[in-house]
């Protein structure tokens, strides 16, 4: 079995950041709240939806490009940021072995459970790999923990799926300068980020015909039940994404049927008709609007993947001061 190492943060504390939410105007709950397990394996589901097809355009992107990208990339330890079921990796160990050489990959993520599970099925399958797992909030970190597989400076860090877009604009920068603290001078970035498309695209894609997108926002309010003795009505509540322009995001809702009082952490919150409850947004940035961000946290774009119809790429990012 590959190390893992459990570094797992004290629970959040929920609480407070639900009652801050809450009372924000409008409401909106931090996006990680939806990732309980019965949200982490309806987001499984999403990715699998036609109407989804981030997911499948970037690994048949990551798949057709592995011996470029990994060629760019030189040689170095991947550090793949949120890996989740790390199944996007695959393809860059291949080309790595396939180049003669052996491809060395760390894993961190928040779920002691889910890295095991995925740097078990990795290993497997990349028998001569060598892998590692730690647990833990790569956001908080001050810097990488000590590792054999981390004992060079400078390292590959992978951030795919356009996780990026789930943070405000702000918080997006912020997660880019800490990656290139925590990669050390000379360290890269891997990210894969989704761009602008046509509005019923967009929409689609976060509101699915099964009804999945749905179903994952209002699984927080059963969360929020559960853990902070709620009494949400889950049926008083309908699911919406929508496009907003001006922040180049898609908006996930629930939205009240009508107006409601309900119990949650020991106060009473108010719903009027109509109003939103914001469970995550979710922005797309074309190739130039994503460099400006990165440069504003001292990366600079080296080489850039795109599928052919355009929906996404896969950026090669140096640090801004590295002479690369
Ligand atoms: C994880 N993240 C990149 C997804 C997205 O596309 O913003 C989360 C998601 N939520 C609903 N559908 C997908």
């Amino acid at each position: 079995m590959p190390d893992l190492l459990d570094l797992h943060p004290a629970p959040a504390d929920v609480r407070r950041l639900v009652i801050e939410g809450l009372s924000r105007s409008p409401k909106q709950l931090p996006a990680w709240f939806l990732y309980d397990a019965e949200g982490s394996r309806l987001f499984d589901l999403i990715c699998q939806q036609p109407e989804y097809s981030l997911t499948a355009t970037e690994t048949a992107l990551l798949e057709a490009q592995a011996p470029a990208i990994t060629a760019a990339l030189g040689p170095g330890t991947l550090v793949e940021f949120g890996a989740g079921s790390a199944r996007k990796v695959s393809p860059l160990l291949e080309a790595i072995e396939a180049a003669g050489r052996t491809p060395a990959y760390m894993a961190l993520d928040i779920s002691a459970e889910h890295l095991q599970e995925a740097c078990g099925r990795l290993q497997r399958r990349h028998p001569a790999a060598a892998i590692a797992g730690i647990c833990c909030d790569y956001s908080q970190l001050q810097a990488l923990p000590e590792h054999p597989l981390l004992s060079g400076s400078a390292h590959l860090g992978f951030f795919p799926g356009s996780s990026l877009g789930n943070f405000e604009p702000a918080a997006a920068c912020a997660l880019l300068r800490q990656f290139r603290r925590l990669l050390g001078p000379g360290g890269t970035l891997l990210i894969g980020i989704d761009q602008p498309k046509p509005v019923d695209r967009l929409e689609a894609a976060y509101n699915d015909a099964a009804g999945i997108s749905a179903a994952f926002a209002l699984n927080l309010l059963a969360r929020l039940n559960r853990e902070l003795a709620g009494d949400f009505d889950p049926a008083a509540f309908r699911y919406r994404a929508r496009w907003i322009p001006q922040a180049s995001h898609i908006e996930m809702a629930l939205v009240s049927e009508r107006e409601q009082t309900v119990t949650l952490a020991g106060q009473r919150w108010t719903f009027a008709a109509s109003e939103a409850l914001i469970t995550e947004t979710s922005a797309k940035y074309d190739p130039e609007a994503f460099l400006t961000l990165a440069a504003a946290a001292g990366w600079r774009g080296a080489q850039r993947w795109s599928d052919p119809a355009g929906d996404l790429s896969l950026h090669l990012l140096v640090q801004a001061d590295s002479g690369n």
